[in-house]
């Protein structure tokens, strides 16, 4: 390996026989197979630890140049919500009611989305990812960070696994356009919004749309000796 100013550590970790991997990668896969996303929560609240610990776990995504690009916003305030809502709800009604074209609006028509989003006071956390296009130096200058979206997309991937792990249920919203919500939330100039995640407990009469997932032959391709 090159040389390199910065220090390495070792690193090992459990490694598993074939019958032990195909065994926890197949469960794994079970598990991972009944997260869905769900509309519907119980306002009950959920420990600020337990979404403290979720985001952390998200923050262990890899990211380009380990810049770490990313800020969770974690909400509970209920005036803080209800303003969220009402904002996100202004500009759904657009895009509901034209700003979306009829493929579109079509394509969404199986899922039963409209522009009502009462989960956003409902949710007892309201998680906003942010992206950090580039970082401001002390001086004002901008330092910029590298394959942003792919980073804060990946984090937002192990976000969603870790509420699954805690018995909690989400939804990745994405109101649009977003920047409402940096201005509501008086954030920095270098930070845009990502993903608006409800979190909590599934309502009791949750439902959820009789979606089939792609099969292992629609999204493999497989390049074999
Ligand atoms: N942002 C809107 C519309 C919407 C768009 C897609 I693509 C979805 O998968 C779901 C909804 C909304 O949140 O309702």
């Amino acid at each position: 390996m090159a040389e390199t100013k910065h220090p390495f550590i070792p690193y090992s970790r459990d490694e598993y026989s074939a019958e032990e991997m195909i065994e926890r990668s197949k469960s794994f896969y079970d598990w991972a197979d009944t997260r869905r996303s769900v509309r519907d929560f119980e306002s009950t609240p959920v420990p600020k630890e337990v979404m403290e610990n979720i985001i952390m776990t998200a923050s262990t995504a890899p990211s380009g140049a380990h810049k770490q690009p990313w800020t969770f916003c974690l909400i509970s305030n209920a005036d803080l919500k209800a303003k969220l809502r009402a904002l996100a709800e202004e500009e759904e009604k657009k895009s509901y009611g034209g700003r979306m074209s009829d493929v579109w609006l079509k394509d969404l028509e199986p899922l039963g989305t409209d522009w009502v989003k009462e989960f956003i006071d409902i949710a007892p956390w309201i998680v906003i990812v942010m992206k950090r296009p580039y970082e401001l130096n002390e001086d004002g200058t901008k330092h910029q960070n590298y394959y942003v979206n792919e980073s804060v997309g990946l984090a937002a991937g192990f976000l969603l696994m870790a509420i699954h792990n805690a018995g909690l249920v989400a939804l990745t919203h994405t109101p649009s356009p977003m920047n409402f919500i940096a201005k509501a939330l008086g954030r920095p100039e270098n930070e845009r919004p990502f993903l608006l995640i409800p979190v909590g407990y599934a309502a009791k009469n949750a439902e959820v749309p009789d979606l089939a997932r792609k099969t292992k032959e629609q999204v493999i391709e497989y390049y074999e000796e």
